[in-house]
């Protein structure tokens, strides 16, 4: 296809064609290993097509899904460096138009007289964070002490506190969605833990007809499913999916329940969950202990009985979270976020 408007009015450019169905890049089987330590100076001379944030788009032909790749994050910096490490190629070699989303889960702290400035004149400004915040003045200066502007002529200090908040794993995704769909057009969207590594390309991180579950036989569980419905680790919804119901849940804090919910949540708007087959879905998991603060939710079996009747009032229609900061790196952008507190 030809369209007129090239570099000058004389020289048409060739528009692209949209890429194939299958991709001609793909290889299958892949070896994956964590022996041996991956810097991110590597990754990135091995990745020279990844532009800034962690976004690409093929060059020969139009990609068929613009997909947003949302991973839920704390303290997994190692974790991080392996699947950048292992993704970007693979998602190249899948023709996708993407961008990676590390949204990570921070605590902010409001206060002012921090670090020596100016003292404010506004009282304390998160109230719940004064257990800590008697800590943090002692060493925000050499920790993570932020200075804004904030209102007029007033000083305040924000102090980032990152573990002692339980995790919340599906806010967290929520939070993903909306953001990256403020910074481009996406239509998919990804969400995977950081620790679990695709071991066949063929697995394509795009969307489905139906919402789509793509970690299923991980080696952790002896490369089969757990159980029938089980949606957690990698999964993806188009935009339409992911509306239809509702988004996910806000309030699961801690480890477990909130896949199951998701689950739920897909079944209970008629839709089914597809999957690749249990060879082209083989991945494997980085092994690791329990993270700090991030306990087996104890409320998670009457949560997951109740989705029918909670789903409609809680998704990304009664999402709040506050946006810290935003960071463009070479491989990935990092958001983190205050996602509050159960
Ligand atoms: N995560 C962090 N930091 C934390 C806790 C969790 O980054 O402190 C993220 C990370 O992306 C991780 C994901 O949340 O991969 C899930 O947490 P996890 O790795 O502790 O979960 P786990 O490996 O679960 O235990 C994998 C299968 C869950 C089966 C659930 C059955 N319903």
């Amino acid at each position: 296809v030809v369209v007129p408007g090239g570099q000058n009015a004389e020289t048409p450019v060739k528009s692209l064609e949209k890429c194939p169905e299958t991709s001609p890049l793909l290889v299958g089987p892949l070896r994956i290993e964590f022996q041996d330590p991956v810097s991110l100076e590597q990754i990135k001379s091995e990745n020279p097509n990844v532009q800034q944030g962690g976004r690409f788009k093929p060059k020969d032909c139009l990609a068929l899904q613009k997909v947003a790749i949302i991973i839920p994050f704390r303290n997994r910096d190692e974790h991080l460096k392996y699947w950048l490490y292992y993704l970007h190629p693979i998602l190249q070699r899948q023709q996708l138009d993407y961008g990676v989303y590390v949204i990570n889960q921070a605590f902010l702290i409001i206060h002012n007289g921090c670090c020596g400035g100016a003292a404010g004149t506004r009282p304390l400004l998160v109230a719940a964070a004064v257990n800590v915040s008697f800590f943090f003045s002692s060493f925000c200066c050499s920790t993570l002490c932020l200075w804004h502007l904030s209102p007029p002529g007033v000083r305040e200090s924000e102090n980032l506190q990152d573990g002692d908040v339980t995790f919340n794993r599906a806010k967290l995704l929520n939070v993903g969605y909306t953001e990256a769909l403020k910074e481009y057009d996406y239509d998919c969207f990804v969400f995977s833990d950081v620790d679990l590594i695709p071991m066949d390309d063929r697995n394509t991180y795009k969307c489905f007809s139906q919402p789509r579950h793509l970690s299923v036989s991980m080696d952790k569980f002896g490369f089969r499913l757990p159980y029938n419905q089980f949606f957690g680790g990698v999964s993806s919804l188009s935009k339409e999916q992911f509306l239809k119901i509702n988004g996910f849940p806000n309030n699961y804090w801690g480890w477990g329940g909130e896949d199951d919910d998701i689950y739920n949540r897909v079944v209970s708007r008629g839709m089914s969950v597809s999957r690749p087959s249990g060879e082209v879905g083989k991945c494997r998991m980085i092994r690791h202990n329990r993270d700090k603060k991030n306990e087996p939710n104890p409320q998670r079996f009457d949560r997951i009985n109740h989705t029918k009747e909670t789903m409609n009032k809680d998704g990304i229609n009664s999402l709040s979270y506050q946006v810290v900061k935003v960071e463009k790196f070479d491989l990935y952008t990092k958001i983190t976020v205050d996602v509050g507190k159960p």
